[in-house]
């Protein structure tokens, strides 16, 4: 099979990548990422000599570009590249609309054209917006996004939807739960904090702390989209998350506890505009239909996490430098 992941040198995708060259190694993968501030080239290193893995720098918004990649027969395209972070989409949404939205169509416009055989679209659990003390996402939630993050990858999930039923195109859609692991960029909550803590800096905490995610090891969101991929019936949309709840403070007081740091450090701050209060999903669907099962549980990979980041200082080193990136502006030119 030859797959054309988008946005595999950012967290997911870079897991990901790792994931299917080491379970499928007969699988041809084309990494289509245009290295973003959120791109790391870094976090495929181990990989990048593999003969059946190739790195291409490319906007997905740019037809053009894209289109000599559709040339080579993909079958199927696995679409992570993204803006992610809630908090930059609140400061500047346009790019969020611009690669989220756009590029996104761009992606299905192409995979329409050279017909592959399977578009799968790499969503979130926050299109569905905030859920109160009770309940879960499932599959039939209305979607209710909250943050201009948010309703860009709903618009996304809409065009993916629209294009199926319009033009037939095969596509899935999942939608996942807080992901957390080795190489996420350490604006978000789990790596921040721990960077924050390791060098005695306050930990930010947004609002009453209490908000709640569902948290899920990055490798198992992998195994749920490989599974996808294979066994998917055409047209679904498939729900990833572990059943792990847990409010912001207790994610916070672990760190603290693992790194032997004290409970001072936490810093209550203004909290985030439109913070959704909770999310939790329903993952049955993924469970009964394609007998998906997560291999960790949160206890287990929180603190696997937090020893990935003490033994891999000089990549977050680096990541924080910006010195790897101007090391790959000298090898792939300017941007
Ligand atoms: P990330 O920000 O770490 O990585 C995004 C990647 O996309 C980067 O490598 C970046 O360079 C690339 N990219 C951005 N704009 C691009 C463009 N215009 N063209 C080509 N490449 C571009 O994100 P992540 O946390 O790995 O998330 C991956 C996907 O999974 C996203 O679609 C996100 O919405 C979704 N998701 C993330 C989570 C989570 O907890 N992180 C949970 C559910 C779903
Ligand atoms: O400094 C912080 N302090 C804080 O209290 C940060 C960065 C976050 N928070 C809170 C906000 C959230 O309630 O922690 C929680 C998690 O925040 P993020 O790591 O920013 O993640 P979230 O907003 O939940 O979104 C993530 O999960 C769903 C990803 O960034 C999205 O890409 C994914 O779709």
């Amino acid at each position: 099979m030859r797959m054309l992941v988008t946005g595999g040198a950012g967290f997911i995708g870079s897991n990901f990548v790792h994931y299917m060259l080491r379970e499928h190694p007969e699988d041809i993968i084309i990494n289509a990422d245009s290295l973003t501030y959120a791109g790391n080239l870094e976090n495929l290193r181990a990989v990048e000599q593999e003969p059946n893995y190739q790195f291409v720098r490319v906007d997905i918004t740019d037809r053009e570009a894209l289109r000599p990649l559709f040339e080579q027969e993909i079958d199927v395209v696995v679409n992570f590249a993204a803006e992610s972070h809630v908090d930059r989409s609140i400061l500047e949404p346009d790019v969020f609309v611009r690669t989220n939205i756009l590029g996104t169509q761009t992606l299905l416009d192409l995979a329409k054209e050279f017909k592959v055989r399977k578009f799968v679209q790499v969503s979130t659990d926050e299109v569905y917006g905030t859920l109160g003390d009770t309940g879960l996402f499932s599959e039939t939630t209305p979607l209710a996004a909250n943050s201009p993050y948010s309703a860009s990858k709903a618009g996304a999930d809409l065009l993916v939807r629209a294009y199926h039923e319009t033009f037939g195109l095969p596509v899935n859609i999942t939608r996942c739960s807080n992901n957390y692991g080795p190489y996420q960029f350490p604006e978000k909550l789990i790596p921040l904090m721990i960077q924050n803590a390791l060098a005695d800096k306050q930990l930010p905490v947004y609002g009453d702390g209490l908000n709640v995610r569902d948290w899920l090891y990055v490798e198992d969101h992998c195994k749920a989209i490989d599974l996808v991929i294979r066994e998917g019936a055409t047209g679904e949309v498939y729900n990833v998350g572990g059943n792990n709840e847990r409010n912001n403070l207790q994610v916070v007081r672990t760190i603290l506890q693992e790194l032997g740091k004290p409970e001072s450090l936490i810093t209550y701050v203004t909290d985030r505009p439109g913070h959704d209060r909770r999310y939790a999903i329903d993952a049955s669907k993924i469970r009964t239909q394609l007998g998906w099962q997560p291999k960790y549980n949160y206890e287990s990979g929180i603190v696997e996490t937090i020893r990935w980041y003490l033994s891999n200082q000089a990549w977050m080193e680096q990541v924080k430098s910006g010195g790897y990136r101007d090391y790959y502006e000298m090898q792939y030119g300017e941007r």
